[in-house]
């Protein structure tokens, strides 16, 4: 049962705002090599759909979830960076659709992006922060991790793969949104992979499904769900705004606080929810 506090103007008001997600088009790129490499074929054609979608975030709570059969039956799965399934199916399971990447993965040599085989055979979208006023351009010839050589070689090894960048002003205009929605100041910097995750699935699902994005009872200072390492900044952020991210997800939540904080998912309608 829903909780009687969830407002659904929260749901349609983060639903028509985030409106607009776009990646990048040959048309939009003066540098010639870049501007090939971009895929003819749209990260997502205008007839896919889906039901149920799960996106799972590389927080350390998701060990001993036990959740991975449940993210299984969701009819799209999106993952982040290099976060994997092999060895963890139990709590994460190994369905995945599409993968957010930030620039870090695609360019940083420990990634091993060009040879991994964490991003063959599935859709992938980088993302990479450009300057709030910068252009488009400006921000191709300067980016803050240099993706075009990576990029293009990778799209020249895989030419069926379905591979976009995120248009960097929509990622401002997210920002815009989060920021409009805080009491408190937030600092510029862009939304985390996970807030982009949820804007690009909204319109294409019924339901979007989040998992550990607000921490459950399994909460730990620990960051990924594959790293021993302490940080609790993964959790609640330094350079993105985490905090504030995670409170308006838990603003448009329909779950039960049973389901939030001991299953460990919340649940976002899509925009074709009745409820909008
Ligand atoms: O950690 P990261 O994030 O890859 O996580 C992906 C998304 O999961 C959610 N998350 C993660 C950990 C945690 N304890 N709680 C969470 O809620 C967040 O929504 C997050 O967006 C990123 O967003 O791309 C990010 O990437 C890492 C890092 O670059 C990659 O993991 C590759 O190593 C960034 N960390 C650093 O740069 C040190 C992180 O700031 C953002």
């Amino acid at each position: 049962q829903a909780p009687s506090n969830v407002k659904s103007d929260w749901v349609c008001d983060m639903a028509s705002a985030v409106e607009g997600f776009r990646t990048l088009e040959s048309a939009d790129v003066e540098h010639r090599v870049l501007a090939q490499s971009i895929p003819d074929t749209p990260l997502f054609g205008d007839d896919e759909v889906f039901g149920t979608c799960a996106i799972i975030s590389n927080a350390a709570t998701l060990r001993n979830s036990n959740l991975g059969y449940l993210i299984d039956q969701h009819d799209l799965v999106l993952r982040f960076n290099n976060a994997p399934t092999k060895g963890y199916e139990k709590d994460v399971g190994s369905k995945t659709t599409i993968r957010i990447l930030n620039s870090q993965v695609v360019t940083k040599p420990q990634f091993q992006f060009l040879s991994s085989p964490l991003y063959k055979r599935l859709k992938l979208l980088m993302w990479d922060p450009s300057n709030y006023t910068s252009s488009v351009n400006e921000w191709i010839k300067n980016p803050e991790h240099n993706f075009k050589k990576n990029y293009i070689s990778f799209r020249e090894a895989n030419p069926r793969s379905n591979f976009h960048i995120v248009h960097p002003q929509y990622l401002w205009r997210l920002w815009d949104y989060i920021q409009d929605h805080t009491t408190a100041h937030i600092r510029r910097n862009p939304p985390s992979s996970g807030f982009l995750g949820l804007a690009m699935l909204l319109p294409r699902c019924s339901v979007v499904n989040m998992f550990e994005f607000i921490p459950s009872e399994r909460m730990t200072h620990r960051c990924h769900y594959y790293h021993e390492k302490v940080d609790v900044t993964c959790t609640f952020g330094i350079w993105h705004p985490l905090a504030a991210e995670k409170l308006l997800m838990l603003a448009a939540n329909t779950m039960t606080d049973q389901t939030v904080f001991h299953t460990g998912f919340l649940s976002i309608p899509g925009y074709k929810s009745p409820l909008c």
